[in-house]
């Protein structure tokens, strides 16, 4: 890391402490503090994100709303440089933006207890509810497409064309299993068409790890702002089910650890609807499941799609990770749709 970043913000380098957190599989992240203060130190992926002043732009434009609308919600947004930049751009390095430390804060990689999903469900809930008089479609889009589940399935056939022979031929059974579930996409075809399915400000990435925790366990705040864009409530109550429901996340060998309990269900339904029961539409609220199926699905497909591609998106620390990645969502996928009944009784 260059001295550059930190003089932006009038930090020096040498009093500085600072820690990688691996947390997602993106950006790049550092916990940084001298003797005063905290810090959260990001380098933007510039190849994923092609323009990140769109990002900063967004977050800008959600928190002077938020500031003016709720005061007290707290909204992490970035430190401005000392020349007053949302983000400092090195050139040769890429963009960075420092965000302050939430203290006393903590992440989770999986729910440990039902409390964790009802917070979380209740945090990303509650944003889009309180942006629910915001102009979506003011918001720029910072990665076009992102939950186009029409598009990551063309992509998959793209590969399925021109991607990596050998493991074409290993992941033959995979392969099989998303042909299987093509109905996924066209429901979501469907739900395009459906009038009563809104626009909301969306934040399309609410994995359990993206919602800070305080001692308690009880939700601080959101974090991970880059996909904050218009889109559907399907997006987030779905990641929601895709990494809360099962003991066992993404990235887990041991596929017999994967189950869906009921319980995170209930826990995720309460949370969420305890803050947009007023907002969804009865069309946006049947669709419920189906938003876990959605993302668990969409979610299998970018890994495997990003395995025949020669894991050029997702960073991965062993040969074959994209691969047990999706093997592992579509297990899920199948212990979500056993389950889908007494799920539908749970809620009714
Ligand atoms: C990526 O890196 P992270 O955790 O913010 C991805 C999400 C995936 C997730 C899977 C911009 O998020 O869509 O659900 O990995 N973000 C982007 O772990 O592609
Ligand atoms: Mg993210």
């Amino acid at each position: 890391m260059t001295k550059e970043i930190f003089s932006a913000y009038n930090l020096v380098q040498d009093e500085l402490e600072i820690e990688p957190i691996n947390n997602g599989l993106i950006n790049e992240t550092w916990h940084i503090k001298n003797s005063h203060a905290d810090y959260i130190l990001q380098k933007i992926n510039h190849s994923i994100f092609k323009d990140p002043d769109a990002i900063a732009f967004n977050v800008r434009m959600i928190a002077d709303y938020l500031s003016e609308t709720n005061p007290d919600y707290l909204f992490i947004g970035p430190i401005k440089t000392i020349a007053n930049e949302e983000m400092k751009y090195i050139s040769g390095k890429g963009y960075f933006r420092l965000m302050p430390f939430v203290k006393k804060s903590h992440t989770i990689n999986a729910a440990l207890m039902p409390e964790h999903a009802f917070e979380a469900a209740k945090a990303f809930g509650k944003f889009t509810r309180l942006l629910a008089g915001f102009p979506a479609e003011k918001l720029k889009i910072t990665l076009p497409d992102f939950h186009n589940l029409t598009l990551r399935y063309q992509q998959f056939h793209e590969a399925l064309q021109s991607g990596n022979t050998k493991r074409l031929q290993q992941s033959k059974k995979l392969i099989q299993t998303l042909e299987d579930h093509k109905n996924i996409v066209e429901t979501y075809q469907n739900v395009l068409q459906t009038p009563s399915f809104k626009l909301r400000v969306t934040h399309h990435d609410t994995k359990i790890s993206n919602v800070l925790f305080d001692i308690e366990n009880k939700g601080l705040c959101i974090i991970d702002l880059d996909t904050v864009m218009p889109g559907y409530f399907i997006s987030d109550v779905g990641d929601m089910m895709r990494t809360y429901l099962s003991p066992a996340n993404e990235e887990e060998k041991d596929f017999s650890k994967i189950e869906i309990r009921e319980e995170y269900f209930k826990a995720i339904w309460d949370g969420y609807m305890g803050e947009m029961d007023t907002e969804l539409t009865i069309e946006e609220k049947k669709h419920f499941i189906y938003a876990g199926k959605f993302m668990i699905y969409m979610q299998a497909i970018r890994f495997l799609t990003d395995h025949l591609n020669n894991d050029i998106y997702y960073s991965t620390k062993y040969e074959d990770q994209n691969l047990v990645r999706a093997g592992n969502q579509l297990v899920l996928l199948k212990c979500l749709i056993d389950k889908e009944i007494t799920l539908q009784e749970l809620v009714k």
